[in-house]
């Protein structure tokens, strides 16, 4: 071999080494596309979840985030993507859009109203992303657009307070008298909203005695409710009953109570409806601050991930799966039972 020849040879080697440890540093800044979780030198698959959450608007969405985090874990062999959309469809939208294009494998959405999904659902679907919605509900035509759902029925749970308003004026002996009633309603267009309304709409068309006093929205948090509630106040102090659709609702609600000199809970002068049976609403419903707490369970973790282990062993997940749930008065509460529950 000719001394050109043979530095020729050199010289090539020498490029295509230099090439190959440029390439090989890039790679190591490039996204995260390795789906290998490196531990103890095994090399294992992650399987990625992009969840598209609606916000942290109350302690039940809190508890949801976590229930998702804890069950979704590096341990478990998944790598969680969350984003926190903060109430806006926009930002969730674009959320979805990364995740189609960062190749999750699955996308979990908690959408924050019923309608305007259809565009960016067939995006998932049409680049083979499997959608799961959780909590909240998506009005589609199209069901494909989704692959599974898992919540509560908000309209049962709405159903649920007005029958134990019915029993609860009958055992005071006031199913005869006016029963003005001040409904305080979460983020409008949700489907947790729109289904507890429901509810209190059955139960004032069945009541000729109920009557609505007001209905404002309180937007799921206690700044909010408390606000319209004291605004509220100011028109009129006629109150017998509020429908908080949450748990922050009626702690805004008791607050502007208190201050208008008005009394509420188990002895009070205002019955308290309350929705979702947190740690913190539970405690006011043992302490007679809420006469009734209806259940709605946010601890969807484990509940999605079924799904996802159905769906990895190529097996198909009910299209709908319901929470069971129940309802709390005071009576039935103790501090070891609301620990135990687990939100
Ligand atoms: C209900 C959930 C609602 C809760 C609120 O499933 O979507 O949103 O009732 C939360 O506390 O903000």
């Amino acid at each position: 071999m000719s001394e050109k020849y043979r530095k020729k040879i050199y010289r090539r080697t020498a490029l295509g080494a230099a090439v190959f440890l440029i390439v090989l540093a890039l790679a190591a800044c490039a996204p995260r596309m390795n789906r290998n979780a490196e531990t103890d030198g095994s090399a294992r698959q992650m399987t990625v979840i992009g969840f598209s959450q609606l916000g942290n608007e109350s302690d039940w969405r809190i508890a949801n985030t976590e229930s998702m985090e804890n069950t979704f874990t590096e341990e478990a062999g998944y790598e969680l993507l969350t984003d926190d959309a903060r109430q806006s469809q926009e930002k969730q939208i674009a959320a979805i859009r990364n995740f189609i294009l960062r190749e999750v494998d699955y996308i979990v959405l908690a959408p924050v109203v019923v309608s305007g999904w259809e565009e960016v659902l067939a995006e998932a679907r049409d680049a083979g992303v499997p959608v799961i919605v959780m909590d909240r509900r998506v009005e589609t035509e199209d069901d494909s657009l989704y692959t599974a759902w898992v919540g509560s029925d908000m309209e049962a749970e709405g159903d649920r307070a007005v029958r134990w308003l019915d029993e609860y004026l009958k055992e005071q002996g006031r199913d005869r008298e006016e029963i003005s009633i001040v409904h305080i309603q979460g983020s409008l267009n949700s489907s947790a909203q729109l289904g507890r309304t429901a509810g209190l709409d059955r139960g004032l068309a069945g009541h000729r005695n109920w009557k609505l006093a007001a209905r404002e929205c309180g937007e799921f948090t206690q700044a909010k409710a408390y606000e319209v509630m004291r605004d509220i106040l100011k028109t009129t102090k006629e109150v017998d009953v509020v429908y908080c659709e949450n748990d922050n609702e009626a702690f805004g609600v008791m607050q502007a109570l208190g201050e208008a000199g008005l009394t509420y809970g188990k002895d009070g002068d205002v019955i308290l409806i309350s929705f979702d049976a947190t740690e913190a609403g539970l405690t006011a419903c043992m302490n007679g601050q809420i006469n009734l707490n209806v259940e709605c369970n946010p601890l969807h973790g484990p509940r999605v991930e079924k799904i996802i282990s159905l769906l990895e062993e190529d097996g198909t997940p009910q299209k709908e799966s319901y929470v069971e749930e129940t309802v709390f008065e005071p009576d039935d509460l103790t501090e070891e039972l609301i620990r135990e529950r687990g939100y």
